[in-house]
């Protein structure tokens, strides 16, 4: 095995993260990207369009790139209700982007020893994570439109380096899904055609990106969704609990008690200084108490 490659499965193991690959960052992302911004399907979310000549020519993002590596951090399968509505499994604890930044600083530390420039990413930068992390065989891409794991389904936050560090590139796997077509069933709102998720129909869009009220006809299939929604992946027979499959769950990531036995009344008369104290450290701070609010004031809880 490349001695880059080692030194970082051993550091990133360490670290807690479940899964690593390594993808070519000039592998073509076909046209699904562009088609998705050129029919409006990413919404309000005006930054997706100013990502795009980045997202498509990673060299953009870091001059010299020769390799992208694919990591997956998991986060709890366990149920998602709160007191006042349900919150996604990945938004209960602590805020992600912070917990795994300091990982990855570590890991490129790792990879600088062996003479390589990194720039590190999770969900914050113009990287195209779920297309590299298929193609560097963490996994396929579901109709749901997430990155399925064999052995871990969903569960998991992505992250990507890209490195000027030319290493060996992993296979991408066979596509499981075959005839199961349950998460399109599943979606609340009729989100998912072809793979693709149309965020001006997607309720984690609405909960959590979107800065207006939620509109009627989303609101009245909102349901308890207070935080993002896991509708499309709990349908998924790959997320099902199997017997000898528990993966580690870092502490940092689960529901702290306050807010798990918040009662909703304080939710609606809450005030900031409240919020901040519940709040702070948890990616929910992001959206305000404002519309933290307004996602309890439409739904059904
Ligand atoms: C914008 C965004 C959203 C938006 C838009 C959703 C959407 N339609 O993608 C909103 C706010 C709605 C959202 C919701 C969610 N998100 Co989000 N989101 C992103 C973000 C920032 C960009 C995704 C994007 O560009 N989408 C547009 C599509 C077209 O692009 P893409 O997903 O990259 O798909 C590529 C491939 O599929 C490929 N492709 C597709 N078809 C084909 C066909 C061929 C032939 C080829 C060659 C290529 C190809 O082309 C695309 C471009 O490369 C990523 C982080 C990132 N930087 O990648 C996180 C990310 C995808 N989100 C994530 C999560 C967890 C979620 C939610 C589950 C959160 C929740 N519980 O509420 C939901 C799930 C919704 C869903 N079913 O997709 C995780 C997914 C982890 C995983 N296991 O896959 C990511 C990776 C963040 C992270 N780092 O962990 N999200
Ligand atoms: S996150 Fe919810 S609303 Fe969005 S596509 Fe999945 S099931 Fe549909
Ligand atoms: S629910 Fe079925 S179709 Fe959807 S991602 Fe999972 S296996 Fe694929």
């Amino acid at each position: 095995m490349h001695p880059a490659r080692q030194a970082l499965e051993y550091a990133a193991a360490t670290l807690g993260f479940s899964g690593v690959g390594v993808a070519n960052p000039f592998d073509d992302q076909g046209e699904a990207l562009p088609r998705f911004i050129a029919s409006g399907m990413h919404a309000d979310m005006a930054w997706m369009e100013r990502h795009l000549p980045a997202r498509q020519n990673p060299e953009l993002v870091l001059p010299g790139v020769r390799s992208i590596i694919m990591l997956t951090y998991e986060y709890p399968r366990s149920d998602t209700r709160s007191v006042p509505g349900s919150i996604a499994r990945y938004a209960q604890g602590e805020d992600y982007h912070k917990l795994l930044a300091s990982k990855l600083a570590d890991l490129d530390e790792t990879l600088q020893f062996y003479g390589g420039t990194q720039r590190c990413f999770t969900d914050s930068g113009p990287v195209s994570e779920r297309f590299f992390a298929a193609r560097a065989g963490l996994g396929w891409i579901g109709r749901n439109g997430l990155l399925i794991r064999p052995r871990g389904g969903s569960y998991c936050f992505l992250a990507s380096i890209l490195t000027t560090l030319e290493l060996p590139v992993d296979a991408p796997m066979p596509n499981h899904c075959g005839n199961c077509h349950r998460c399109e069933q599943a979606c609340p709102t009729a989100a998912l055609e072809d793979g693709i998720c149309d965020a001006r129909r997607c309720l984690s869009f609405w909960t959590i990106e979107a800065k207006s009220p939620i509109p009627p006809d989303i609101a009245a299939r909102q349901g308890n969704h207070l935080y993002g929604c896991d509708a499309c992946q709990e349908a998924c027979p790959w997320n099902q609990p199997r017997p000898g499959q528990q993966p580690r769950i870092d502490p940092h990531l689960l529901m702290p008690a306050p807010l798990r036995h918040m009662p909703p009344e304080n939710l609606d008369s809450m005030q900031e200084p409240e919020f901040e104290n519940i709040f702070t450290g948890s990616p929910i701070r992001r959206i305000g108490l404002e519309h933290l609010q307004r996602n309890h004031r439409s739904g059904q809880f």
